[in-house]
């Protein structure tokens, strides 16, 4: 659909009220430049804009839960990508509107994506840090447009990073996994796979994430903890 601005207002409004009782919203709009690569519609043409939609905080956890409680299977092996899948999808599809997922090969740049729609950096841990909810914050999926939107999300204006001298999220990690200044994923799960990392960081979540003083009010429930880290450890 092309969107003059009355319309993508209302899409927006649509799309924002069909997000809310499943614990996503939307974060933020990436209009991307003539002859950028950008993700491809359902007809094949590159995409004009993409609102992102995501968790902040724990928000998603309960319908997710309650969702993944109903099945049989619990949800299957991906049960979080498949719960997304199953609230997003049919929101573009009476939209009309291409969605993406961040987990699906080709992997889409979410994460430069949200550098532009939010204005947010990267911390040392990999992971976008956001001014209000620290790093308590993630990417459920995209939706594409075939022409440019307004914004649907307020931009950061500090990198809280950068104001953070003691960088506690490096020396609480208990496997040294961010010593060289990126994230070493094989020292990682080679702690979450012993003995002390199994009553530590898969028990209660990772200790370099919580040792951040951003947004802590945001942190995840422990359910919500022990999943991604479950999920991480594999
Ligand atoms: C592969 C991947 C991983 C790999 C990282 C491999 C690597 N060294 O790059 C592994 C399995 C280790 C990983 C772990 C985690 N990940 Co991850 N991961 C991804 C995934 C699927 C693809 C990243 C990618 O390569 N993109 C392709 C390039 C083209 O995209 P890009 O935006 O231009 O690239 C950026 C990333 O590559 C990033 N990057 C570079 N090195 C690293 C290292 C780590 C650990 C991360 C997270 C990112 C990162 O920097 C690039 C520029 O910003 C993304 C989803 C996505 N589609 O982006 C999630 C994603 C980046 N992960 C995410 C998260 C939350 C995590 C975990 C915290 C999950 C957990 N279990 O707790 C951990 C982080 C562990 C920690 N340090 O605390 C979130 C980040 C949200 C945010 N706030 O920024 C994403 C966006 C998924 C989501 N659904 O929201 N992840």
């Amino acid at each position: 659909m092309t969107a003059p601005s009355a319309d993508a207002d209302k899409t927006i409004e649509t799309i924002r009220a069909a997000l809310a009782p499943h614990g996503l919203f939307l974060r933020g709009t990436v209009n991307f430049e003539a002859g950028e690569a950008a993700p491809l519609l359902a007809d094949g043409r590159r995409a004009a804009s993409a609102v992102l939609i995501g968790n902040i905080g724990g928000s998603l956890w309960q319908p997710f839960a309650a969702w993944r409680a109903a099945l049989p299977d619990g949800g299957g092996a991906d049960p979080l990508d498949t719960w997304s899948k199953a609230v997003i999808q049919p929101i573009a599809a009476k939209e009309g509107l291409t969605a993406y997922f961040p987990s699906d090969p080709p992997w889409q740049p979410f994460q430069r994506w949200a550098m532009r729609a939010e204005g947010l950096k990267p911390s040392p841990l990999g992971i976008l840090i956001h001014a209000r909810y620290g790093l308590w914050h993630g990417y459920r999926g995209a939706l594409a447009f075939d022409g440019p939107f307004p914004e649907t999300g307020a931009r950061a204006e500090a990198h809280p990073c950068d104001l953070c001298v003691e960088k506690p999220c490096i020396s609480a990690c208990p496997a040294n996994a961010l010593a060289d200044e990126r994230f070493d994923v094989g020292l990682c799960r080679g702690h979450l796979r012993s003995e002390a990392g199994r009553a530590g960081c898969l028990a209660s979540g990772c200790r370099s994430r919580e040792s951040c003083p951003v947004g802590r009010n945001y942190c995840y429930p422990l359910e919500q903890l022990r999943f991604h880290m479950a999920a991480l450890s594999l």
